[in-house]
């Protein structure tokens, strides 16, 4: 493992030099939400303890500092996934509220009965049901990009699936579950030609590899600061600056507004029309110092690095007699998340099993239901790599599938 220097990176993450059930813990769920490093802790405790006051409310120092770092921190952002101007950068919780940002506030206001929007069958619900509901609700049409049997999207199929009726085309660059990477030129064409927006989930993508939102020339942006090192509460949303200053807001109050009367209100300036309330300005001044950290190992080599632990996982997954393995083969099309299932052996009974030898894993349809619906199967185990995770680390998960099998008799 040549790219990144674990061993030193580990040292950067308390949480993962502690004992779970008497056996040093075994982290393999960053999928779901990453462990954070010191940088990050510290950060948000410096803020606190030195500096702390509401952000763009008062014209004392604490305040006025607080606003400054948390602009400094969309700025970082904003060069991390190469956009134009800090302005297109838009602070939500996370990626679901950014998703249901698109779809309640572009999509409800440009959208019509009759018009089509495109997604694929492996999304994760976030991408999935804020779609599903509109349609409903507006009678617009959800189409699906379908899946190749090995688990890729089936390109061949965009030509017809995306159609001159098409108004929004959404899709994850990296599956939560497959792991498939995703190549968006191909679509951004096909929706540029039909004239529909781009709409890309990169909740998957932004924490393990480099990402260049204007290179893509997607309409739209969505990720999570967890997923990423940085703290829970906090996501993005990109979006091209003429789409963000020609939507309605999304939530209203404060902050928000231009100027409000006993008659009516006007809007704030992009980013700031989408930020209603006091905004999670320490979280997303976690996240700038996550983006550092991130920066500082470059993102070319973490990417590295998983590519090679996912090829390893998937080359000693392979030796377990009776796991079939989901999601493409090839490591080059792969992020780091390994999705299985074992003979006879439920994922839940295995995650369990696993844990009592200090191995966290994921069991269930990580909500991913309809892709679990189009495998023909209820229920997956995953387990999934970062930054900080060691061939040793797979290797114990083997080891421990085989005496999980021997508990259970299988
Ligand atoms: N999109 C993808 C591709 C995801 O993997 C997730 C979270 C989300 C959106 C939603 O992110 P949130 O921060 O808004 O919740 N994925 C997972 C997972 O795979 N296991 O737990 C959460």
């Amino acid at each position: 493992m040549k790219h990144l220097n674990v061993e030193r990176i580990r040292l950067d993450f308390p949480i993962l030099s502690q004992a779970v059930n008497g056996k040093p813990v075994v982290f393999l769920d960053s999928a779901a939400s990453s462990q954070k490093p010191i940088h990050v802790l510290e950060a948000m405790e410096r803020f606190y303890r030195s500096t702390y006051a509401n952000v763009h409310r008062g014209v004392y120092t604490f305040s006025e500092r607080g606003t400054e770092l948390y602009d400094q921190a969309r700025a970082k952002i904003a060069h991390f996934i190469g956009a134009p101007r800090p302005e297109t950068i838009v602070f939500t919780r996370n990626a679901t509220e950014a998703l249901n940002l698109v779809a309640y506030s572009y999509a409800r206001t440009f959208l019509q009965a009759g018009d089509e929007i495109v997604i694929t069958e492996l999304e994760h619900h976030a991408n999935f049901v804020p779609w599903l509901t509109l349609a409903k609700e507006r009678g617009l049409t959800l189409k699906f990009i379908p899946l190749t049997a090995e688990g890729t999207l089936d390109l061949s199929k965009l030509d017809e699936v995306i159609s001159p009726k098409t108004r929004l085309v959404s899709f994850a660059q990296v599956s939560n579950v497959l792991g498939t990477i995703t190549n968006p030129q191909p679509i951004v064409a096909r929706a540029r030609a039909v004239g529909a927006k781009v709409v890309v989930d990169g909740s998957q993508a932004v924490p393990h590899m480099p990402v260049n939102v204007q290179e893509m020339d997607c309409d739209f942006y969505a990720f999570s600061g967890h997923k990423m090192l940085g703290p829970t509460g906090i996501g993005v949303l990109y979006g091209k600056y003429e789409l963000l200053d020609a939507m309605p807001p999304f939530l209203t109050g404060g902050d928000m507004i231009a100027g409000v009367t006993f008659e009516g209100a006007t809007w704030n300036e992009v980013p700031l029309k989408f930020e209603a309330g006091t905004p999670a300005f320490v979280e997303a001044i976690g996240l700038g110092a996550a983006v550092d950290y991130l920066s500082a190992l470059g993102m070319e080599a973490v990417r590295a690095h998983e590519r090679e632990i996912t090829a390893y996982a998937l080359e000693r997954m392979s030796e377990v007699a009776g796991a079939r393995i989901f999601g493409p083969t090839d490591p080059a099309v792969r992020g780091g998340v390994l999705t299985f299932a074992l003979n006879g052996i439920h994922p839940h009974d295995l995650a369990t099993l696993l844990d009592r030898e200090g191995i966290a894993i994921r069991a269930g349809h990580h909500c991913a239901q309809p892709l679990h619906i189009r495998l023909g199967i209820n229920a997956t185990a995953r387990a999934s790599f970062y930054v900080y995770t060691e061939p040793r680390e797979i290797d114990a998960l083997i080891e421990r599938i085989y005496k999980a099998r021997k508990v259970l008799r299988k």
